[in-house]
Parts: C-alpha cells; sequence; structure tokens
C-alpha cells in the first residue's frame, strides 16, 4: 500500500461541516485504509494574482490514507467527494470554494502530468499546508529531500492559526 497525503480546504457553506463531511467520505473510500486527520488551522485566503477578490478565511487540514489506487484513480475519487458537496467551478482561478481536495504526496512518486503534479507544487510555499502536514508525519522528507521539520520551522507564520 502507498501512503498519501490528501489536503483539505473550504471557505464556503459552513467549512467545518464541509471538512467533517469529507473526512466521512475518505474514510469509506474503497481500496484505502484511513490512518489519520490532522487538526484543523484557519488561516486567510491566499488570492491569485488574476482573481484578488476578498474571500472568506479558509479552513484546512491534511488527511493520511494508505491506499492501493494509482495516483490518477484517487485523483478521481477526490474530484468525485468534492462534487458531491457542491464544488463549483466558475472558471476564476482559485475562487472560493466548499471543498478542495489535493493530492499533496503519494508515496516517494514524482508526477508530472498535464493534470496531476505530485507532491503538490505549492506544497512548500504555502504554511495552510506545511502545519497541519508536520502535524501528523513530523519525520516525513518529501521526495527531493527537503525535511518537513525544515519547512515547518521556517515557513511563514502570519496569517494561520489553530482552529
Ligand atoms: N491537479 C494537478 N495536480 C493536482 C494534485 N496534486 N491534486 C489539477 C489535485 N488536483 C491536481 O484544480 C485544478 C486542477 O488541478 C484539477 O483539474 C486537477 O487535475 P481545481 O480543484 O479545479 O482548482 P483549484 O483548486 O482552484 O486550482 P489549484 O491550482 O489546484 O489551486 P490550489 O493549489 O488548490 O489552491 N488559501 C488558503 N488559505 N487555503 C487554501 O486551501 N487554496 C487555494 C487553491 C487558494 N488559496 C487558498 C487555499
Ligand atoms: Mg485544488
Amino acid at each position: 500500500m502507498i501512503t498519501t497525503y490528501i489536503g483539505l480546504g473550504s471557505n464556503l457553506n459552513d467549512p467545518v461541516q464541509q471538512l467533517n463531511t469529507a473526512i466521512k467520505h475518505l474514510q469509506q473510500l474503497k481500496h484505502c485504509k484511513f490512518i489519520t486527520c490532522s487538526p484543523f488551522y484557519c488561516s486567510t485566503a491566499l488570492l491569485a494574482v488574476d482573481n484578488q477578490q476578498a474571500q472568506p478565511d479558509y479552513l484546512n487540514a491534511v488527511v493520511v490514507l494508505a491506499t492501493t489506487l494509482s495516483a490518477e484513480d484517487l485523483l478521481l475519487c477526490l474530484q468525485a467527494i468534492e462534487q458531491q458537496q457542491g464544488r463549483q467551478r466558475n472558471g476564476l482561478r482559485w475562487s472560493a470554494r466548499t471543498l478542495d481536495l489535493d493530492i499533496l504526496l503519494y508515496g516517494e512518486t514524482t508526477i508530472d502530468m498535464p493534470h496531476l503534479q505530485v507532491p503538490h507544487p505549492e506544497l512548500t510555499q504555502r504554511n495552510f499546508v506545511i502545519y497541519p502536514l508536520y502535524d501528523v508525519a513530523p519525520d516525513l522528507c518529501l521526495p527531493d529531500g527537503a525535511a518537513l521539520q525544515y519547512l515547518r520551522q521556517h515557513c511563514e507564520t502570519q496569517g494561520i492559526q489553530a482552529y
């Protein structure tokens, strides 16, 4: 089985309930064993340069799964859960969302396809990913050798707080 780390994010329609519902869905995923979920963090919305419209704060967390699914099949399962929870895409980058599920890491595998990049390309830049990831895997190293402990010690501390 491959250990995979899933990033959860929500800033619409009761984010606490959205994350809790998503966790239930992840616990029921076929070919997956639910390992654990991080604490929740509240963070200021990071806006895209080309979509600067103000947004509500986000709730973020990380779930750990062990799976026999391929990374591509796992992505399809995650997108189905997003759909079930009313995710809408309006064409604008990084718009507010009921639920976003990203594959942060899939074992030690590096994937660079048009529709799937793993590790998630923004992982090392985002405190709302690094904080919860560190909580569930403090000894983890990324495929390029970067230690999560180093990322946690050096990442931005502004704009994030434990929920
Ligand atoms: N895709 C590629 N790699 C992956 C991956 N590792 N996991 C593709 C999941 N999907 C991946 O995603 C766009 C496309 O990314 C998908 O079609 C998939 O094939 P999307 O969910 O439709 O759109 P998105 O989430 O708006 O785009 P993107 O680029 O994934 O954005 P991010 O990185 O998810 O960032 N601020 C705070 N505080 N907290 C947040 O969680 N999230 C975002 C969105 C912006 N600001 C935030 C937060
Ligand atoms: Mg996404």
